[in-house]
């Protein structure tokens, strides 16, 4: 690590042994290290497919079997993947300050698997699956294999991934503990997303609002980038590591 990214890493250990509460929002880039693909950056998901025809409630109503088997596809390289040093060190955080708040974009269940427990995945979880016609009745489809057919309900109905497509609302009461978390927090952590998508991405605003000191955590810049009181530029795997050792 250079002097720059050092003083950031200081300056963002000072901030964080001040905080009472901290809330960590993450994205993608945090599973990378898992091996887990992103959406938008070099070998991302949306280099290869449109989210138009995959990642829609449009796309599900035109051709359901075309979304399962890339979303069985998906599950069988999450399968493969385990908690990297980042995913690790945020489920230790949760036991280093008094109030500690995960907020998640991913679907891949990646922070419980590493132990985290205060976590709120608020685009879904890609090893459940719900009925379209009572979204109440919410599938664990972990053990489940791919079929030739598309899954069903035991009521009839189609069944479709418990994720979050795009036209689609978050979970009010999930959107709205992240809101109050956010809000209350000292410092946010933002890590591993191209903070793009709404609306997580109108979180740090929120955040800073408040007099949070907002932290950003990636490999590259994003829009949130000039926002950010601290930039730490690096990889997940490396950076949370390291804040946790000087912490
Ligand atoms: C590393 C690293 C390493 C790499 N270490 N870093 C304006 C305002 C409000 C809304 C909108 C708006 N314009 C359009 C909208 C709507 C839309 C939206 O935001 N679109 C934008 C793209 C413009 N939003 C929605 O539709 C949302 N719903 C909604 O707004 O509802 C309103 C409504 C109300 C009432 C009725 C009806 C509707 C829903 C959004 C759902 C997003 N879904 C997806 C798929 C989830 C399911 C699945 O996985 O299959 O969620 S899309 C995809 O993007 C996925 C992610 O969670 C999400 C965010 O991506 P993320 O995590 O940031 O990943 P990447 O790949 O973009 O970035 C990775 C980052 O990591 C990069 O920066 C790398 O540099 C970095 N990185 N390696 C650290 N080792």
């Amino acid at each position: 690590m250079d002097v720059i990214e050092s003083d950031a890493i200081g300056r963002a250990v000072e901030a964080l042994k001040g905080a009472r509460a901290v809330v960590a929002i993450t994205g993608a880039g945090i599973s990378a290290e898992s091996g887990v693909p992103t959406f938008r950056g070099s070998g991302g998901l949306w280099r290869t497919f449109r989210a138009e025809d995959l990642a829609t409630p449009e796309a599900f109503a035109r051709d359901p079997a075309l979304v399962w088997e890339w979303y069985w596809w998906r599950r069988s390289r999450i399968a493969a993947a385990r908690p990297n040093p980042g995913h690790l060190a945020l489920a230790r955080f949760e036991g280093r300050f008094p109030a500690f708040t995960l907020l998640t974009q991913n679907v891949d269940g990646l922070h419980v698997e590493a132990g985290s427990r205060d976590i709120i995945e608020l685009h879904g979880n890609i090893w459940r699956a719900r009925c379209t016609g009572e979204p109440r009745r919410v599938f664990d489809q972990r053990r489940e294999m791919p079929g030739p057919d598309v899954p069903r309900c035991p009521c009839g109905a189609l069944l479709r991934p418990d994720v979050v497509w795009f036209g689609e609302p978050l979970d009010p009461a999930a959107v709205d503990r992240a809101a109050d978390a956010v809000r209350a927090c000292d410092v946010l952590l933002v890590i591993g997303t191209s903070a793009v998508v709404y609306p997580v991405a109108a979180l740090p605003s929120l955040a800073r609002r408040g007099q949070a000191i907002v932290v950003e955590v990636n490999v590259d810049p994003t829009p949130l980038t000039a926002e950010a009181d601290i930039v730490l530029r690096g990889p997940s795997g490396v950076i949370l590591p390291e804040v946790e050792r000087l912490l």
